[in-house]
């Protein structure tokens, strides 16, 4: 144990409840959701209010010991798991799951940062509201997660990311002050806008324990179609033929390669191909609206027309009932897990400007295919924001641990090109702790420099989720 005290002391203040130090009791907390990431960490403790978070850091602080934020521990980038060293000690947020108020008049949600993305989804559903978060871990995932990583999603078309959700905030600060920023304001211009320092940081300039975030109407109707593409670039082509003629009432708009959909159709139960023929690319588009007679069938016929016309569709299904529409973001949200069956996914979430997509799909392939004849990539993502999953399986037949040792020599591939485009080596996902050690390769030095002003002034001990977004030293 990093200080002999340290059980004592956090025990004083959670209870024999709020502390976790026996190894079978922590091992979920030490790896994440899909097992890519490990550590170890001389206890857990899990607080069970903002002055409980408070003390904790403070203990934490005096004696010197790092602590690591933990939420749903569904991130992608190890941002919430423990280094090996032993002495690390995770906060997990699990005990803090309250709603605390609805307002549907203000259109806000006041929650507790370990409630699960999917409750609060829930309970702006029960006042006729829409928190419109959406992604594949909601069931597990919790909001202070969502914020720290700034996640994306798929409705971040129509309604942003956590930056564009969030009105306010409440956070533990490093020294074990709180600051009080709940507030459901939608104008405040009384300076620095604090919140949106914490909104992304990984937890690396305080613990984030309640925040108001903002609701809209409720959806009540629907249309959704799975549509196969000529090419990578034709879903550019069809974005723009559905933004032009519907505005905001286009709300979803994801594409995936036949690579992606294979994986899903070969390990997904029920899965299975919408077409007789195989097309190189897919997208699945949906529109909604909060009339609950808005004809959206007829909008989604009169722009596939349109996109047959134009040759940037070759087949589309339109979905006609409830379970159809699941079925479709079934096929979509399966990517990620369906990718874990074929052996390591090396995971690259990269943003390029919507005009570049279909340039630079096409020079990141070549490269890659040239690196590794046989490669299998699996590129899909949420093509509106520009946000590409450019996700690598290992040639059929070949091991897994070759594929892996050339890890970083195919980041580097996906990274430069990236670059090349002016795109960022991080879209939705965050740094965490895999892409801490190469940020300073594609990152402008000034904008770093600031950056580790920021973590200085906020965390001059370094004890906040310490070698993660920046690395140490
Ligand atoms: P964790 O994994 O626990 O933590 C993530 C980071 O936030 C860590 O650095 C941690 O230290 C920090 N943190 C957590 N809670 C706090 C807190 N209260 N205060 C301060 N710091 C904190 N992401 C997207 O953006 N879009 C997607 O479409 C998407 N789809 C996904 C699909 C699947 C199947 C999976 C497994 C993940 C997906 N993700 C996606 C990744 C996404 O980042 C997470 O699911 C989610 O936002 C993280 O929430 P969490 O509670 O699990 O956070
Ligand atoms: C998605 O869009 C998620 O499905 C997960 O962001 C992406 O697993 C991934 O790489
Ligand atoms: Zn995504």
């Amino acid at each position: 144990v990093t200080h002999p005290d340290l059980p004592t002391r956090l025990r004083g203040v959670v209870g024999d409840g709020g502390l976790v130090t026996d190894p079978e009791g922590m091992r979920g907390y030490l790896t994440d959701w899909r097992g890519a990431y490990s550590g170890t960490a001389a206890l857990v403790v899990r607080p069970g209010s903002t002055a409980e978070v408070a003390a904790v850091v403070r203990i934490c602080r005096e004696l010197g010991v790092a602590l690591v934020p933990q939420g749903g521990n569904t991130g992608l980038c190890g941002g919430a798991v423990p280094d090996s060293s032993g002495r690390q000690v995770v906060l997990s947020l699990d005990r803090m799951r309250r709603i605390r108020a609805v307002d549907p008049v203000n259109q806000t949600i006041t929650v507790e940062a370990g409630a699960v993305l999917q409750t609060v989804q829930e309970a702006a559903a029960a006042v006729g509201r829409l928190f419109p978060l959406s992604l594949g871990a909601e069931g597990s995932c919790t909001i202070g997660g969502n914020l720290s990583t700034n996640a994306g999603g798929t409705g971040v078309l129509r309604y942003g990311t956590m930056r564009d959700l969030t009105l306010g905030l409440e956070v533990v600060l490093p020294d074990g002050e709180v600051w009080h920023g709940l507030r459901g304001l939608r104008k405040d211009n009384t300076g620095y806008d604090l919140k949106q320092l914490f909104i992304g940081a990984e937890g690396t300039l305080g613990v984030i324990t309640a925040a108001v975030l903002k609701l809209f109407p409720a959806v009540r109707s629907r249309a959704t179609a799975w549509v196969a593409l000529p090419s990578g670039g034709a879903a550019v082509e069809l974005i723009g033929v559905f933004q032009e003629l519907c505005g905001d009432r286009l709300t979803g708009f994801e594409v995936m390669s036949r690579q992606s959909v294979d994986f899903v159709l070969r390990h997904q139960s029920g899965a299975r191909d919408l077409f007789a023929a195989v097309h190189p690319w897919y997208a699945l588009v949906e529109l909604s609206d909060t009339l609950p007679d808005a004809a959206l069938d007829e909008l989604l016929e009169r722009g596939l027309a349109e996109a047959f016309d134009r040759s940037a569709a070759e087949d589309a299904v339109v979905a006609s009932s409830p379970s159809q529409v699941a079925g479709l973001w079934a096929l979509r949200e399966g990517i990620s897990e369906a990718q874990n069956y074929e052996g390591p996914s090396l995971k690259h979430d990269v943003t390029v400007p919507i005009s570049s997509i279909a340039a630079f799909v096409e020079a990141t392939d070549r490269a890659l295919g040239d690196a590794v004849p046989g490669i299998r990539i699996v590129t899909y993502g949420h093509i509106g924001d520009g946000n590409l999953h450019y996700n690598l399986s290992k040639p059929e037949g070949s091991e897994d641990a070759d594929f892996r040792a050339r890890a970083d020599e195919l980041a580097r591939i996906v990274y430069d090109s990236t670059r090349s485009f002016d795109g960022s080596i991080s879209a939705e996902h965050g740094l965490g702790q895999s892409k801490a050690g190469i940020i300073a390769d594609y990152k402008d030095a000034y904008e770093l420099q600031l950056m580790r002003g920021v973590k200085e002034l906020f965390d001059p001990a370094g004890l906040m989720n310490p070698g993660k977004v920046l690395p140490l030293g």
